[in-house]
């Protein structure tokens, strides 16, 4: 079980009130696309992913990404379970999408990238150590149904 500091929780929740989870969700899974190109192999039913262009601009990405998003912000509000929030969704991406759980990692780094964009100064060194954290619990809560 994860032990999380008073910071860490006060700080993954206040970036979770600051960013716009419309934009950073989208944002996140398009720049996933762009940058790991191999990604795009689970997005096949999604139309145009043919440059970068055509990728943030896809309505399927930019509504995938919101989804992502919402499904991160269960995991905020499950600090405490969050292997049991995502047993369900670990499953799905095993079981049913066949997403290597390597992929996780490289959506988490974009989430990082992008929430640091938004968030600007206020993405200090101990604010971005918190989302990490957040963001290692999150990649291996959604592995653990893999085997
Ligand atoms: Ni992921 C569906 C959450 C990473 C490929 N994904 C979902 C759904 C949620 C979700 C929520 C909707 C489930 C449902 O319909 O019940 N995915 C997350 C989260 C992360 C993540 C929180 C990591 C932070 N997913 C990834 C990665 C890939 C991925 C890294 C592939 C590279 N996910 C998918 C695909 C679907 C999906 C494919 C189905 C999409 C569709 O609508 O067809």
């Amino acid at each position: 079980m994860v032990e999380w500091t008073d910071f860490e929780r006060a700080t993954i929740q206040d970036i979770f009130s600051k960013i716009d989870v419309d934009v950073v969700g989208p944002a996140a899974l398009s720049r996933c696309l762009v940058v790991y190109p191999w990604t795009q192999r689970y997005f096949r039913s999604f139309g145009n992913l043919y440059n970068a262009e055509a990728i943030t601009s896809n309505p399927n990405v930019i509504a995938h990404g919101k989804v992502v998003l919402e499904g991160l912000t269960r995991a905020v509000k499950n600090l405490d379970n969050i292997k049991a929030t995502y047993a369900e969704l670990s499953v799905l991406h095993s079981e049913k999408l066949n997403v290597d759980p390597d992929n996780f990692k490289l959506l988490a780094d974009c989430l990082s990238i992008v929430v640091a964009a938004q968030l600007g100064k206020d993405f200090t060194g101990d604010v971005q150590a918190a989302f990490q954290k957040f963001l290692a619990v999150v990649v291996s809560a959604l592995g653990k149904q893999y085997h």
